[in-house]
């Protein structure tokens, strides 16, 4: 027969267990980092000028150090996304580059993982009018 001081030990030794197994399952979500949707908006190459902030919605993209952005292309047209300010840009694609010989064509996707905190510029590279911006927290 156990006396109460032994079922108050139990007690510890069982919450202590539970607390452990939550905050491991805890940390293997965070682990993998939220996923994160975005798109290419319908005629999102037509938008000139500052309106060519409004191609990639939304914008700027609030993404989690260990998260992913998906691009979707809601557009009839093929689309990239490369970090950087611009083609001259010397830091192009240092980043991320989704590539011009693999296009983000009408209804695809494409994914990157940020592992570093910093806000990124990014744009099409067909379309150098559109542009965005990421903030990695
Ligand atoms: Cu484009």
């Amino acid at each position: 027969m156990l006396k109460p001081k032994h079922f108050l030990v139990v007690g510890i030794v069982a919450a202590l267990g539970i607390t452990l197994i939550i905050g491991s399952a805890t940390a293997s979500i965070s682990a993998q980092g939220a996923a994160v949707a975005a798109t290419m908006v319908p005629n999102a190459s037509t938008f000139m000028g500052p309106k060519g902030s409004q191609a990639f919605s939304p914008n700027p993209i609030n993404v989690k150090v260990g998260g992913t952005i998906t691009w979707t292309n809601h557009d009839t047209q093929a689309h990239t996304v490369v970090s950087g300010t611009g083609s001259t840009d010397p830091n192009k694609g240092k980043v991320f580059d989704s590539g011009l010989t693999t296009l983000i064509q009408p209804g695809k996707s494409f994914s990157h993982t940020f592992t570093a905190a910093g806000t990124i510029p990014y744009f099409c590279e067909i379309h150098p009018n559109m542009v965005g911006k990421i903030i990695v927290t």
